[in-house]
């Protein structure tokens, strides 16, 4: 049951005071649920010689160690669960170093947390029980299906469980059905547009909300998403490892996501050297689950490259704020010096309106020297021009980047439908420089 008709739940306007307050309560509980009931967490706090009872003030909880993506790895499958095998409801994995999944167990009441806390989400961008809603996420092992599934249902919305593929029966479905809110990758989002597009039938969908996540896009990728499907997309941000989605959302200001502080506490570091970064700037977001029990997580590197923001939002809601996510640190590419994230690339492509909606990125050396050629699919209309249309369109695209990324590229235009289309998260890069 929703709180009144805006919130979903009451949390989500403490006075800021008291959500401070309810925060360093649960963090200090966090921290002991930890040390008292995982190996892995006592042994790295008496490592560095802290107990729970340290902890006087939010800041000291900089003095405990990172959990980092190879420390599941090194616990593989069930060693960082707190509670015995009987607890666990359900498992869900997410790929890992080294060739193991990262497992995430999750008990009855964290399952119930979960589904209120993505149900907050959609609510918040105003899914309600009138509501069609479509999603187009794989409900195996990856949390974004079953993520907003229930949630979904917990509003009471119709929800279609139609997972991913087969887009024209996809497509179709919304047409039949009346779909009005649709979640997906927004890499997937651009080709249920095309194949929208190429059935003809925007003008019979009914859809007003797009929730995307699970991946980086762009502005300009929002814009045309927007367009395309005439609804508002919402960015939508998670990780296996703190539940899946419905970590951070954007609320419908659309200015970053707003991260909620009554289940997350939130640091941004920087990669290099740990240290947190000042106000405004940018780093890795570093998170504590406040409320996870069947495996609470300390201190955990998500390596998400963001900006908080702690400002008063339109909307309400007293909870900070992260601003769009640039990339993962280790998605971040390095050629010839210059730092790239294929997010970037992504933007400028998307705003120019000759470009198709996929493109791909690779990477080459050279006489040692790297190369990047970025492959972008361009509307058909546009290959039946002048062969000198086509060169004109590719200088200017390389000229665009290079002005924006301050780095030369080669652009090769290819013919829609060229470049393999994404069911889930996008592979945008082809890196040939290490084979
Ligand atoms: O992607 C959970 C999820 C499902 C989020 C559905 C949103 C919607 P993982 O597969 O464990 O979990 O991948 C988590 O994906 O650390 C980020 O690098 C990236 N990521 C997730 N959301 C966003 C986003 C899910 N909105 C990893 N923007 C994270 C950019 C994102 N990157």
């Amino acid at each position: 049951m929703p709180w009144n008709n805006e919130y979903w739940e009451k949390e989500e306007v403490l006075p800021k005071k008291e959500l401070e307050e309810l925060q360093f309560k649960r963090l200090k509980n966090a921290i002991k649920r930890a040390y008292d009931n995982v190996e892995f967490y006592r042994r790295r706090l008496k490592e560095a010689n802290i107990t729970p009872d340290d902890l006087k003030k939010p800041e000291d909880i900089a003095k405990i160690p990172f959990t980092q993506k190879e420390h599941f790895a090194q616990n593989y499958p069930f060693g960082l669960f707190a509670v015995p095998k009987e607890k666990i409801v359900r498992i869900h994995t997410s790929s890992g170093t080294s060739g193991k999944p990262k497992v995430v167990g999750y008990t009855a009441q964290d399952i119930d947390t979960w589904v209120n806390m993505v149900a907050r989400c959609l609510y918040m961008v105003g899914v309600r029980d009138s509501d069609v809603f479509q999603n187009m996420a794989n409900y195996s092992f990856f949390t974004g299906g079953l993520g907003f599934h229930y949630a979904a249902e917990r509003i009471g919305a119709m929800t279609i469980p139609s997972g991913v593929g087969n887009t024209e029966r996809q497509v179709q479905c919304m047409v039949d059905f009346g779909t009005t809110a649709i979640h997906s990758t927004p890499s997937y989002a651009m080709h249920v547009k095309e194949v929208v597009e190429e059935m003809g039938v925007a003008d019979k969908l009914k859809l007003r909300i797009g929730c995307f996540g699970a991946e980086p896009w762009s502005e300009n990728t929002r814009r045309r998403l927007e367009d395309a499907f005439n609804i508002k997309a919402y960015d939508s941000y998670g990780l296996s490892e703190m539940n899946g989605p419905g970590v951070a959302f954007e609320c419908k200001e659309q200015q970053g996501l707003h991260i909620w502080a009554d289940h997350y506490f939130t640091e941004l570091i920087d990669p290099k050297t740990g240290e947190q970064v000042g106000e405004g700037e940018k780093g890795e977001l570093v998170l504590t689950a406040l409320t996870k029990e069947a495996m609470p997580i300390l201190r955990y590197r998500t390596g998400d490259i963001t900006i908080l923001e702690t400002d008063k939002c339109a909307c309400g809601r007293t909870h900070p704020r992260l601003m769009r996510i640039l990339g993962r640190s280790d998605d971040m590419l390095i050629v010839r010096g210059i730092n790239v994230f294929p997010s970037q690339i992504e933007n400028v492509l998307m705003q120019i309106p000759e470009v198709g909606d996929n493109f791909q990125i690779v990477l080459t050396r050279e006489g040692g020297l790297d190369e990047i050629t970025v492959k972008v699919e361009v509307r058909d209309e546009i290959f039946t021009g002048e062969l000198w249309d086509l060169k004109e369109l590719q200088q200017r695209i390389q000229r665009i980047l290079q002005k924006e990324l301050l780095l030369r590229t080669n652009v090769e235009l290819v013919e829609k439908g060229r470049i393999e289309r994404s069911m889930g998260k996008a592979k945008r890069v082809l890196d040939l420089r290490s084979i």
